[in-house]
């Protein structure tokens, strides 16, 4: 591994991928918890954040690889925890005198929803808005029996909408509907000028893309379920006058209500561009403004921060088809941790593949997973997208099998030569002959 940087051993990068597979294997399976910080690896009584699920991006992180990767099996637990919590969170809604479910930054294996911690972490209250668009993600992989996960997950997203239908409040001076109170996970403006920190805030980029998304896509459930027709016209309704996403003075994807962003700010959370990714809101194809300000604020935020952060810039780089600076960041995580103990935010690898925070957290081997798998294939806008961020170091030989792809499909075979697609194999999970639109390098294939 301390040589990986010099050399870019891509049987490093196999094993690397395999062994966050087999993690989540052996971490989460039917009937068991889902994973938590250390996946069921825990050896303290005074563990790490407590050995709980902190949901402001690391217990999502968890399962970023479970579909993709071909591991369904692996995501009951993410699921069946999902339908616990949305009894659980139906307190934290009438916390704020309103319907349906939501939860805050960390629960636990009794499923607490309300706030917990200190206010820089506690005063999040949208995450159902995420598990429920996570929940949705997965149908997507679905082909013959999508209408069977469809309509088990479509209770929880009706639920999660009563609560923000009746949560979001207009901004008074545009009139925008936004999320409040609320901030942008563990974030906090960092104005200049501005003496005093502050975090609680209203109508952060985050909560305004999920809850859009979350609207969007419960909407659609519901047409393709024949269902709750008045419902879905409020979601569409309401979802026109949710706060949008803006650009900055300095071109940046703003992460606040406000142009706050400061271009020297390389927090670790980068929440303001989940509709880049895990979301699928912000597209090259469909929002390119967006997209080259996501890049914009990726590039900002800087590259080496903890584990799992650096995961999640995998996946950003590898959307926004750079698999070299994605391959960077892998470099970047896949290099010596410092000893065990110690707790920094420098990420890093410990000998044994685990990822570092530091101190041990699992989060970062699923992140990183997940985007060398997004390096290699992409189905998030509608086609299915060949080798759109092969990095150089890969693109000389390779294959890939059996990655899932949305639209209910298997990549049954997918192997490379300097670059190029040299042979493909796409199977689709049920008796109907669908084709899908195949794309590389920008050019549709017929197959
Ligand atoms: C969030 C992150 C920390 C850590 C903790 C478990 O608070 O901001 O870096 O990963 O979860």
């Amino acid at each position: 591994m301390a040589a990986f940087s010099k050399g870019y051993d891509p049987a490093l990068v196999e094993l690397y991928f395999q062994f966050g597979r087999y993690l989540l294997i052996s971490c989460s399976q039917p009937g068991g918890q889902p994973s938590g910080l250390q996946g069921l690896w825990n050896d303290s009584m005074t563990p790490p954040w407590d050995s709980k699920y902190t949901t402001n991006i690391n217990y999502e992180m968890n399962y970023w690889p479970s579909l993709l990767t071909n591991l369904e099996e692996s995501a009951e637990p993410f699921i069946s925890k999902a339908e616990a919590l949305a009894k659980t969170g139906r307190d934290a809604a009438k916390m704020y005198g309103c319907r349906g479910w939501t939860l805050h930054h960390n629960t636990d294996i009794w499923n607490i929803s309300g706030v917990v911690d200190g206010e820089m972490f506690g005063m999040w209250p949208t995450c159902s808005a995420w598990l429920c668009e996570q929940l949705w993600d997965m149908t997507q992989y679905a082909g013959a029996d999508y209408m069977d996960k469809l309509s088990r997950v479509y209770p929880l997203m009706r639920s999660a909408c009563e609560f923000y239908v009746d949560f979001l409040t207009p901004e008074p001076e545009s009139g925008y509907l936004v999320i409040a109170p609320s901030f942008s996970p563990e974030n906090n403006p960092q104005i200049p000028g501005q003496k005093e920190g502050f975090a609680v805030v209203f109508g952060t980029s985050m909560d305004s893309q999920m809850v859009s998304a979350l609207f969007e896509h419960t909407a659609l459930a519901a047409s393709q379920m024949g269902v709750d027709k008045v419902f879905a016209d409020t979601l569409t309704a309401m979802k026109e006058r949710i706060a949008p996403i803006k650009i900055g003075k300095w071109g940046q994807l703003q992460e606040w209500f406000h142009d706050w962003d400061n271009p020297r700010d390389h927090h670790r959370h980068v929440s303001h561009l989940w509709g880049l990714y895990p979301g699928s809101i912000i597209t090259c194809d469909g929002t390119p403004e967006l997209f080259n300000a996501a890049r914009t604020s990726l590039e900002a935020r800087g590259d080496v921060s903890t584990g799992w952060s650096m995961g999640w810039k995998v996946c950003l780089w590898a959307r926004l088809r750079d698999g070299n600076r994605a391959f960077k960041l892998l470099t970047d995580q896949l290099s010596p941790a410092p000893e065990p103990g110690k707790w920094t935010m420098s990420g890093g690898t410990y000998p044994n593949l685990f990822d570092a925070h530091p101190p041990f957290q699992i989060d970062g081997n699923f992140g990183c997973c997940a985007g060398i798998a997004e390096m290699l294939v992409q189905s998030h806008e509608g086609y299915i997208d060949l080798l759109p961020a092969l990095p150089a170091a890969l693109a000389a030989k390779g294959s890939v099998k059996g990655l899932r792809l949305r639209g209910g499909y298997v990549l049954n075979e997918l192997s490379w030569e300097n670059g190029s697609p040299v042979r493909v194999k796409i199977s689709y999970l049920g008796n109907e002959n669908k084709c899908p639109e195949v794309r590389f390098a920008g050019k549709a294939y017929k197959i």
